[in-house]
């Protein structure tokens, strides 16, 4: 066999009539197209990754749905009023890689990053939150692997949730695959808070006293909007108990 034949097809083409320049040419085109294929290998294991996410927000989702099903029948109620599933963006992926000063690569987005699928769970009263969260615990398929709970222990800022990250198993083709999902669990007028906070921290540039007056202002909407929550929980346990 010509020695040229075991070489890859560029390197292999190259010939001792080629100029120097051709060679060079040649030389540049390989590692073009030989970084770019490993770049096409890379978006392809993230899209393979990113819909394995998919799927296990499905299996979480539904789980959630079966949930609400089995508990309207028993009680007549629903205790969820909706449900929300994102995949985290790239850029958001990438922020959270750089802040964390981890390698920018499938595995660290796999094995650090909790929150690529993530679910969050509106419901109508704060012993809903519970409740679903216990119950979904208690499945057999669900391993917990961290819980935060911002209700009992609300940030700062005022921010209120109860989150759980989650271990799903996936069941593929030829593989059983174990994904984490972001869960978060708040009421709607948790979440009405936190969708306006959200909204107002992306105003940047803000002086100091104003900065500190907003912040100042939406904690106490925060705990109004917790006492909210306690006294629609009291009316509901005095109507229960009728
Ligand atoms: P998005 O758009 O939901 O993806 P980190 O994620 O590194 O900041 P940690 O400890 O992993 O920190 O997360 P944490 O604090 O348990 O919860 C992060 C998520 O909870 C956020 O996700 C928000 O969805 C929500 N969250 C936490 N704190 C606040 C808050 O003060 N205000 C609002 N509105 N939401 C909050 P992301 O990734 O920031 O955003």
């Amino acid at each position: 066999m010509d020695k040229k034949d075991t070489f890859n097809p560029i390197i292999g083409s190259l010939t001792n009539d080629d100029s120097s320049a051709a060679m060079a040419q040649k030389i540049v085109r390989f590692f073009k197209e030989n970084s770019l294929a490993e770049m096409k290998e890379s978006l392809e294991k993230l899209k393979s990754l990113m819909s394995c996410y998919q799927c296990a927000l499905l299996e979480v989702e539904t789980k959630f749905r079966v949930l609400n099903e089995q508990f309207s029948l028993q009680h007549e109620r629903n205790p969820i009023e909706m449900i929300k599933t994102r995949i985290k963006s790239p850029e958001s992926i990438q922020e959270k890689l750089v802040r964390r000063s981890l390698p920018m690569n499938i595995n660290s987005i796999e094995s650090e990053i909790y929150d690529i699928a993530g679910i969050r769970v509106i419901c109508s009263f704060i012993d809903d939150i519970y409740m679903l969260a216990d119950c979904l615990l208690s499945q057999d398929d669900i391993t917990l692997i961290a819980r935060k709970d911002y209700i009992k222990n609300p940030k700062e800022n005022g921010y209120r949730s109860l989150h759980l990250v989650v271990e799903v198993p996936i069941f593929l083709q030829n593989e059983k695959r174990l994904m984490k999902v972001e869960v978060q669990l708040r009421t709607i007028a948790m979440e009405f808070w936190a969708n306006l906070e959200h909204k107002l921290r992306y105003k940047k540039n803000l002086p100091d006293d104003i900065l500190s007056l907003t912040a100042s202002e939406l904690s106490q909407c925060a705990d109004m909007s917790a006492e909210l929550d306690i006294k629609m929980q009291n009316v509901k346990n005095i109507i229960e108990k009728m």
